[in-house]
């Protein structure tokens, strides 16, 4: 590398920077420089916060020297690289996961205590990055965990929303209140500004087309600018330090001076701060389509930007656009970002003059879209009229795009109108909308869903045409997965210390399948004390957090069952809670002597309702009333606790996934697309209590359907029972009579009013969609099972190892290399150690 000015200089200054992994002393004087001079504190006014900002800060310079030489090495090699583009990044807190995969925990934990202060407590100063609904969101931020940890050479792309998922508030009456999250307040030290990096981003406007040409000059209209948030993100146990850049909206100019010459402050700024509202706010629904315009400018914004970015990198290599695709490969992380394929199409053909079918054929080689759901109310599109309003460039090439589509649809299947009417990405009607999955099919190499059955389904049912049109070969499965560092190693430090003492080394954190070696030691009886011993410091964790924070009293001989998710009618918390009643009824009915007999539960929930879904958030109110009710009566003493913890976060799940003996998975089958918690549960060693949906098949085929409770109808009957609950239904007495029993008490005013739960009650009277009532027979009995099995410590414990033990596909990194192989085509490229 040449060095500018005197080398020499250069390199002594250089290596004055060098920090040794082990020298407490040199991370302490990072710590202090950045106390001294970035924070201009002292030593005797520094507090926790302080004390956090300023060892983040040095963290991040150590992942700021590897992130500049994963960049710089791979600008040199120029590999192939993948961009991950998701709307949502659910990071959760970075300097526990920073030190751990920087292997330098235990200097910054020492260096921190001789400094005074408890590293601990410095790592709860952190305010979680969490900027995604749920799943899909926490999924990228394994899987970007995942690319940098096995040297793959790819950045991720999203946007740096001001405020994150709002904070959950529950009131007296078990009301859920949304506040806004302002995780910048206190600045962000994981991220760097990169002022100098930022595009222009065009709305609204108007089009001219280029006679004799497919290209058209779009012009007018409002713009603004995006600019680079760049977040370090450092593999485990590699230099390689993979980037998420995220971007935030500005004005193009500062404000308007012409209104404010004119005297007009007020219109002076509003441009500006429109501008500034693109990025405002993530959308809080998980599994729900809203359709807003201002979504829309998000999802352009985002794409746009990332897209002028990536062609500027690749257009410094000096090749020909057709050679695009041997060294890019775009990533939708659902269709979010499908106006990126529009996009592509744009700059290639109006800005870079490339003929519309070369265009096509480049675009077409670039993209690949993960499907994460089936759900009808979930799949994006916009109303035609809002979309041509806002890109109207866009609308007219997504006419082409769609038009020479379905000529070759029309070809392959002549005279099918019916097929091209249910295939074509305008749906007809008033008004037309623009269907984005059909749109990110088209344009996409690939298509994957994200578990077994959830893949089949998809091709069997909602792309079906497709699978017909595009071949076999178009769609695939990718499983998911989650990463062992930050859902293992950093939640649970005691069971990652005993396994890789068991196993004599720490290669199973990048090899997870190697931890079923410990499969025999289910056998073991000293080994299964010490795994229980891990889990009931685990619970007691949990058990002391619940009575400092909520003042409940737990017993940590408990089940403690763990239901940890978005609220949403398919995912059924309604199945859990109603089992809750039915219990806290025979409970109440039962002597004192049939009473002993009883397996003492503690019912955990947890997760937020989208703020408009108003049966998500009177099922939150049933939960929180319930625990009021059974929580304080004398009857149930320890036998039963029902829990819901407000305000779940990446944070949250930390505490809870260590401590759960029943991992609580019971969609309607067909309904939950994978699910993601039910592989970090089963990690920790939580027993499956599941419905044969989504990646929960293939956790029960992994650890053994004798190590896990499966129960419910199979996807294969829901229609068919969906069917004969609307059209021919039979009183709910008869299809449950222990749900009717249930549904009377709630009436019977014992949890408060029940008149207020009609809403949530009725529909499962009257058609129940998400088979409650069909599934809870066959839930109960499995319920009996896991109280069966618990009376038996040993076997419980067994089937608890087993479990964890046998978890090991369930990894991120098996899910990336899938994708490496199968989707993406990219090597690893690991950055030389010096
Ligand atoms: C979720 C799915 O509901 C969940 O089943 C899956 O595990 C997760 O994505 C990651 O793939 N929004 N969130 C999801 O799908 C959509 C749409």
């Amino acid at each position: 590398e040449v060095l500018p000015g005197d080398p020499e200089v250069w390199k002594t200054a250089l290596k004055a920077e060098h920090v040794d992994k082990e020298d407490t002393q040199a991370v302490a004087n990072s710590v202090v420089r950045h106390v001294t001079t970035t924070l201009a504190r002292q030593a005797a006014n520094l507090d926790d916060i302080a004390a956090y900002q300023a060892t983040a800060l040095s963290v991040k310079d150590q992942l700021l020297k590897r992130w500049n030489e994963t960049t710089t090495y791979h600008t040199k090699h120029a590999p192939k690289r993948v961009y991950y583009f998701s709307i949502e990044w659910l990071m959760g807190r970075s300097l526990d996961n920073a030190v751990l995969n920087l292997d330098m925990r235990n200097t910054y934990e020492t260096a921190t205590q001789k400094l005074g202060f408890n590293f601990e407590d410095l790592l709860n100063e952190e305010r979680d990055a969490a900027l995604g609904n749920g799943g899909l969101g926490r999924l990228a931020a394994c899987y970007i965990d995942s690319m940098a940890t096995l040297n793959l050479p790819g950045w991720g792309y999203g946007l740096r929303y001001s405020y994150g998922i709002f904070k959950q508030l529950i009131s007296n009456t078990g009301e859920q209140l949304e506040a806004p999250d302002p995780w910048l307040d206190r600045e962000n030290p994981w991220e760097i500004a990169r002022i100098d990096v930022s595009y222009p981003i065009r709305f609204y406007g108007r089009v001219e087309s280029i006679p004799n040409t497919s290209r058209a000059i779009w012009s007018g209209g409002t713009e603004c600018l995006a600019v680079a948030y760049d977040v370090p993100v450092p593999g485990f146990a590699t230099k390689n330090t993979a980037n998420l850049r995220l971007w935030a909206s500005r004005p193009i100019q500062g404000f308007d001076l012409n209104s404010f010459n004119a005297g007009n402050y007020e219109a002076s700024v509003q441009s500006s701060s429109d501008a500034e509202n693109i990025t405002r706010v993530l959308y809080p629904n998980d599994n729900m389509y809203a359709g807003k315009e201002l979504r829309l400018k998000q999802q352009y914004l985002w794409c746009s930007a990332s897209l002028q970015d990536i062609l500027r990198r690749y257009q410094k290599l000096d090749l020909s656009w057709e050679q695009l695709p041997d060294y890019v490969v775009i990533q939708m992380n659902d269709t979010h970002p499908t106006i990126s394929i529009v996009e592509l199409m744009r700059i290639l053909i109006d800005e870079e003059e490339v003929p519309y079918d070369v265009a096509w054929k480049i675009t077409t080689k670039v993209f690949a879209y993960t499907n994460h759901t089936v759900l009808p109310e979930a799949l994006e599109k916009w109303p035609l009229p809002l979309f041509e309003n806002l890109l109207p460039r866009h609308l007219q090439l997504i006419y082409q795009i769609n038009l020479n589509f379905l000529n070759d649809v029309a070809k392959r299947f002549p005279g099918d109108m019916d097929r091209i009417r249910r295939m074509s990405i305008i749906e007809e009607g008033t008004p037309k909308f623009v269907r984005m999955a059909h749109l990110a099919i088209v344009g996409s190499f690939k298509v994957n869903g994200v578990a077994e059955l959830h893949s089949q389904l998809l091709q069997s049912t909602i792309f079906r045409d497709f699978v017909e049109f595009k071949g076999r070969d178009s769609f695939t499965n990718v499983t998911n997965g989650i990463t062992p560092r930050r859902w293992l190693l950093q939640c649970n430090p005691r069971l990652a210390q005993l396994i890789t003492d068991t196993l004599g080394s720490e290669h199973w954190l990048v090899h997870l399948k190697q931890i079923a070696q410990l499969l025999p030691m289910a056998d073991n009886a000293q080994f299964r004390a010490a795994f229980r011993e891990i889990k009931n410091e685990n619970k007691t964790r949990l058990a002391e957090v619940l009575a400092s924070e909520l003042n409940i009293q737990v017993d940590i001989d408990s089940v403690f069952t763990c239901q940890i998710k978005r609220l949403h009618e398919y995912k059924r918390q309604t199945l859990n809670i109603f089992g809750v009643i039915l219990r806290y009824l025979q409970i109440k009915k039962a002597t004192p002597e049939e009473r002993k007999k009883f397996v003492k539960h503690t019912a955990i929930f947890a997760g937020k309702a989208a703020p408009g879904y108003y049966i998500a958030k009177l099922v939150i109110r049933l939960i929180v009333n319930v625990s009021k009710i059974v929580n304080n009566d004398p009857d149930v003493g320890h036998l039963l606790r029902v829990v819901f913890i407000p305000d779940y976060s990446v944070s949250v799940a930390e505490v809870l996934v260590p401590a759960a003996d029943v991992s609580v998975q019971i969609s309607t089958a067909g309904t939950e697309a994978s699910g993601t918690s039910n592989m970090k549960l089963g990690l920790n060693g939580a027993l499956l209590l599941g419905t044969v949906d989504g990646a929960n098949i293939e956790i029960a085929e992994d650890v053994g359907e004798e190590n896990a409770f499966l129960f419910g109808h199979l996807a294969a009957d829901v229609d068919a029972v969906r069917y004969a609950n609307s059209y021919n239904p039979t009183p709910l007495a008869e299809r449950s009579p222990e749900l009717a029993e249930v549904f009377k008490a709630i009436e019977a005013n014992t949890f408060g009013d029940g008149h207020i739960y009609e809403p949530l009650l009725k529909p499962i009277y009257d058609n129940d969609y998400y088979l409650v009532s069909n599934d809870f027979g066959s839930y109960l009995a499995a319920e009996r099972l896991v109280d069966e099995l618990w009376r038996d410590q040993e076997e419980w414990t067994k089937k608890s190892i087993r479990t964890a033990f046998s978890m090991g596909d369930f990894t991120s990194d098996r899910s990336i290399q899938d994708y490496a192989d199968s989707i993406w085509s990219i090597e690893p490229d690991p950055v030389p150690e010096n």
